[in-house]
């Protein structure tokens, strides 16, 4: 940043953060409460973590330029939805269904758009599934509404997405045929276990529900 307009802009920019803050805020009170819930009433709790975070004004100058928009606050806000962005982490993918719903009924926010990279793979091989929610932050900052995005993937996915980032990060995007081949069966892979695990744990389930011997249902 090397403009005066530039500098004046990052500052604005800095002081729009805090918005964001608050819609994380509210989000974060009802996935806490809903944590409360699985954790008290539910056997098992599906969610397994979550990761809260606010990009950096540099990280939202660089997605800004990256996309040939203007450095301003008021592009942050019109363009990006990741501003605020939150990460469930869950144990299989069926869960994520689960908590897609729960998200969806909440009344403090609106989901306004949704991604199933679980259903559509990306070309990557990335899965996850995406929802923008508009959080409503009363009018204590003037504006109405906050978006915040919000990632759902299992551990396994998570693991994949990291690391393709960091290759993704170091080629900037630009991934060489053969790792970027190796990542997308990494992918097919990553699914497959997912998949296999769930079926243990489902058949575990059966076993504890009826008491019966593993060969008895034939597993
Ligand atoms: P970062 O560094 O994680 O913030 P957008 O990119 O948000 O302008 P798009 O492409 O429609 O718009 O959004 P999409 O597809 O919902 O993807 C948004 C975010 O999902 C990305 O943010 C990544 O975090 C993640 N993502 C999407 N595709 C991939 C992928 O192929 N590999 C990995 N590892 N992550 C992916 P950013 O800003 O691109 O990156």
């Amino acid at each position: 940043l090397k403009t005066r307009f530039e500098v004046e802009e990052f500052e604005k920019l800095k002081k729009k953060l805090v918005r964001y803050e608050c819609a994380l805020d509210i989000v974060r009170t009802q996935l806490s409460n809903l944590e409360a819930y699985y954790n008290n009433f539910e056997p098992v709790n599906p969610i397994e973590h979550i990761k809260y975070r606010i990009k950096s004004p540099e990280s939202i100058a660089g997605k800004l330029k990256k996309k040939n928009l203007p450095i301003t606050a008021e592009a942050a806000e019109e363009f990006l939805s990741d501003v605020a962005g939150i990460r469930i982490i869950c144990a299989y993918a069926k869960n994520i269904y689960e908590i897609v719903e729960i998200i969806k009924s909440q009344e403090d926010f609106k989901v306004v758009s949704e991604k199933d990279y679980l259903k559509n793979v990306k070309e990557s091989g990335y899965r996850s599934y995406h929802m923008i929610l508009e959080v409503n932050i009363g009018k204590l900052f003037g504006e109405k509404t906050c978006r915040v995005e919000v990632q759902l993937r299992t551990s396994a996915m998570d693991f994949w997405a990291t690391l393709e980032h960091k290759v993704r990060y170091k080629y900037d995007g630009k991934i060489p045929e053969r790792l970027s081949n190796e990542l997308q069966n990494c992918s097919r892979q990553i699914n497959e276990l997912d998949e296999r695990m769930y079926l243990i744990h489902k058949v575990v389930d059966m076993i504890n529900q009826s008491e019966v011997d593993i060969d008895r249902i034939g597993y």
